[in-house]
This record gives structure tokens, sequence and C-alpha cells, in this order.
């Protein structure tokens, strides 16, 4: 799908749901157009397809942790398979669709479709774990579902967590997710009180989670509380857990402590039982609010992503390509000056040996021949220095790589960029970077009250 016809398709999904979204697509369509001016973006490339524009929730924790029963629950349909040995060995994408039956598409499915959020994932795997992209169907596959609770998000159910014995495509994929998603649920065990044997699982997750910005977005859920019931002691497992976490560096956060009604194991005593099911009610309907309100954490995350990508470019892209080009004008001309000061001297010589030029003709034709070997070393030398330095970001930054590319045309080398270019990207760069920061107060005015406490309704 080319660019156009992209802003066209999302502008038509989008703009039921929120009319903010017709200017975000426009800005993001601007930001498109200096990066296609700039080179960072081939012309058939958008940034509109680097982000996912579906809310996304992901679930991740360690095997048999009750995600998939979770998963199950919350679509109120048996989706997922679920059992007490590791049972998940994919991520498996669960969106809405509209056939009866549950429909399962390879992982291909995801990696070709932009409009779900692992679009080219198996050239991001293919970076940490050569040849495994092509593998892509081993750890991806998406369901479509026709369960109401589904409709406009994506739910992401993961293979249990083992820090032990994880591929680097599998931990790849695991930060894409984390990345990508509005809402993270990770949930861990009760029924491991002691959570010693899972120290390198925790660390992993939590240095997965704790890396990122928006800290927020993350809920740690003890599942399977039910299970307390047998020591009586909820206090002290949640406490147990907790220090772990704390161990880790995760010291403040969103803890919760559920489990499935239908999955528990019976308990007898009704005071531990109303206990337990007044904590899980609670929670639980804690995290479903957070599960239902996605659609407005996506809205922020869509504007949010516009405001670094531009400063991104501005701070970091720009003056990098910008040094890049300037070294191999310099080059370039050093090599011309030196071609200029051989081929004259040279001729200098065979004037004083052998009195070549005689007539005004003879100088003109000589002239020209001098002009035109020197148009052919500076071709030469910009095409030889250009591959240097391209062959320097080939592997680190495409982007770039494209960008020098684009921007090292013969007479670009010759008369150079421009005074206007690098200023002229930048002053656009920075209304998008205003209008990004507008737009987020715009989403603030409908979702936040002025009191300053969550609404959580669109007007
Ligand atoms: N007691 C109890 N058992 C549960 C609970 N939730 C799930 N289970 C059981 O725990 C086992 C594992 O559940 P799954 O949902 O398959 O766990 P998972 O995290 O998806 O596991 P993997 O996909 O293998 O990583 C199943 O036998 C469930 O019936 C709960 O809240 N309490
Ligand atoms: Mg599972």
């Amino acid at each position: 799908m080319m660019p156009k016809e992209r802003y066209v398709k999302l502008k038509e999904y989008l703009s039921e749901e929120n009319p903010v979204f017709l200017d975000v697509i426009e800005k993001y369509r601007a930001l498109d157009s200096v990066a296609h001016d700039l080179g960072f973006l081939s012309l058939k490339e958008t940034y509109t397809s680097h982000i996912s524009w579906w809310p996304m929730i992901s679930i991740l924790g360690t095997f048999s942790a009750g995600k998939s029963t979770f998963v199950n629950d919350y679509v109120t349909q048996t989706v997922q398979q679920t059992g007490n040995q590791a049972i998940d060995d994919k991520f498996t994408v669960i969106c809405y669709g509209n056939n009866t039956q549950a429909v399962t598409l390879p992982g291909l499915a995801l990696d070709a479709d932009p409009r779900f959020p692992f679009y080219n994932i198996s050239d991001e795997v293919n970076k940490v774990d050569p040849g495994e992209g092509s593998r892509v169907n081993l750890y991806l596959q998406l369901k479509t579902l026709n369960s109401p609770k589904l409709k406009g998000k994506i739910l992401i159910d993961s293979p249990g967590f083992d820090a032990d014995s994880q591929r680097d495509a599998i931990l790849r994929i695991t930060s894409h997710i984390v990345e990508m998603s509005d809402l993270v649920l990770i949930f861990f065990d009760a029924r491991h009180p002691e959570p010693g044997a899972m120290r390198d699982t925790l660390k992993h997750l939590v240095a997965t989670t704790l890396a990122h910005k928006d800290a927020n977005k993350v809920l740690y859920i003890l599942n399977q509380i039910d299970t307390t019931a047998k020591e009586d002691n909820l206090e002290d497992v949640i406490g147990s857990w907790q220090r772990a976490l704390a161990q880790e560096g995760l010291i403040s956060g969103n803890f919760f402590g559920i489990y499935n009604e239908d999955a528990a194991i019976t308990v007898e005593d009704n005071a531990r039982l109303q206990r337990l099911k007044g904590k899980r009610d609670n929670d639980h309907a804690r995290i479903l609010e957070r599960m239902d309100n996605v659609g407005i954490e996506r809205a922020y995350r869509i504007v949010k992503t516009l405001v670094d990508r531009a400063k991104e470019m501005a701070e970091e892209q720009i003056p990098l390509l910008h040094e890049s080009l300037q070294n191999i004008r310099r080059n370039v001309w050093w090599s011309n000056l030196l071609a200029a000061l051989l081929l004259l001297s040279g001729l200098g010589v065979l004037q004083w040996q052998f009195h070549w030029f005689h007539t005004p003709t003879d100088l003109l034709t000589g002239g020209a021949v001098v002009v035109l070997i020197l148009f052919g070393v500076h071709l030469k030398a910009g095409r030889f220095f250009t591959a240097k330095e391209t062959e320097k970001w080939k592997e680190k930054r495409p982007d770039m790589a494209r960008a020098i590319q684009h921007n090292t045309s013969w007479w670009r080398l010759l008369f150079g960029y421009g005074a206007h270019w690098k200023k002229g990207a930048k002053a656009k760069l920075n209304t998008l970077i205003v209008q990004g920061q507008e737009a987020i107060q715009q989403l603030n005015d409908q979702f936040v009250s002025p009191s300053g406490s969550q609404s959580n309704t669109p007007k």
C-alpha cells in the first residue's frame, strides 16, 4: 500500500473514533514528507506503518501463570489452549473478526500487513538472530475471533517467559511488544511463593519494562492467589513477591492480585474465600477498567510517537546526515583539487618541453579536456566516498544510508546542499513538535476533567 492510500484508509477507520486523529494523520503525513525530502524514508514508506493504530494490550509473564486462562475469560470464549505444562510456544495476536469460528493465520500474515504492529518484524528478528526472521511463523500467529470485547483493540498472548532458555528472537519480539503496547499485563504465579527460582525471569521482565519511559502502562499481576487459601498466607505471599520485584529495582508500580474463578481451587473456609474474593474482585475490576480504556492511552501514544519521531529527526538524524555529507563533500573537493594540480602541472611540463599550445583554439581545446577530466574525477570521487560513508551506516542505520545516497547527486556534491536545506527541515519539524504538544492538550481537554481527575469517557 502506498502512503497516500494509507492516509486515506487510516482516516476512514479512525475518524469515527476520535476527530483528533484526522489532524494527527495529517501531521504524520507532514513528517513523512520531511523524511521523504531528506531521504530518511523511501517514497513508498511512511511512519504511519511503524506504529500500531489499534489499541494494543499485551500479556506477558512466567509460564503456566494463567495468561491464556485470563485471555479466554476476557473474550468469553476458549480461543487459547490452557494447561499445566508449558502450552504456548508462540505469540498470538488476537483481534476481532466477523467469522463465526475463530480463524488462525500464520505469522507471515502479521509480518506482511502494515496495519498490525508486527509489520516487518522479520527484519527486526534478523538483526538479532540472522536467518531466524524467515521463520517468523515459528514465533507468531494471528487469531481472529467474533467477540465484542475485541472490537477496536488487539490482544497479545505470549509464551511463558523463561530467561534461561530464551532465544534472541523471542527477547527481541518481547521488547518490541512492550514498546508498542498501550497496556502490558505481566503475570506471575502465587503458587511460587518463594520467587527465588524465578529470579532471572523476574529480572528480565522487570528490566525490560523498567527501561521503558512510560512505566504506568505496565501492570504487575500476581495470579492464582486462590492457592494461598490452603495456608491462609495471602499477605505473606504478596509481600514476598513485592520484595522480589523491589530487589530488581521496581519500587513503586501497579500491583494487583487476582485469580480465575473457574480455574480456582475449592476454598472450604468461607471467611478466607470472602477475603480472597474481595481482593480479587477489586483488583480484577481495576485491571478491566484499564483494558477498557486502552483506546485513550493509544491516542496519547500515537501523538507522543509523532513528537518523539520529529525530535529524533531534528536532533539526531539531521545533524548526523549533515556531518556525513560534509565529510563526503570535503573529500571530494580535496580529490578535485589534487587532480587539478596534477593535471595543470603535467600540462605545464608538456608545454615547457614540447610547446603543444600555439593558438587560442589549442588553449580552448586543452581547457575543455581538462574540465572534462576533472568532471570525471569528481564523479568517480563522489561515488567512491559516498559508497564508503554509506557502508559505514548500512548495518546500524539503514535510514542514514538511504539519506546519504539520496543527497549525493553530482551537482549536490559540487554546489552543496543549499543553506536552507537544514534550516527548512528543522523549522518544519519544530512546527510539528509544537502542534503535537497542542494535540496532547486537545486530548487532555477530552479526557481529563478540570479537577484533574481522569473522567475516562470521551465527551
Ligand atoms: N488455581 C488456579 N489455577 C489457575 C488459575 N488460572 C489458571 N490456572 C490453571 O493454571 C494452568 C496454566 O494456565 P494457562 O492459562 O495455560 O497458563 P499460561 O500462562 O497461558 O501458560 P503458558 O502458555 O504455558 O505459558 C491451567 O491448568 C489453568 O487451569 C487460577 O487463577 N487459579
Ligand atoms: Mg498460554
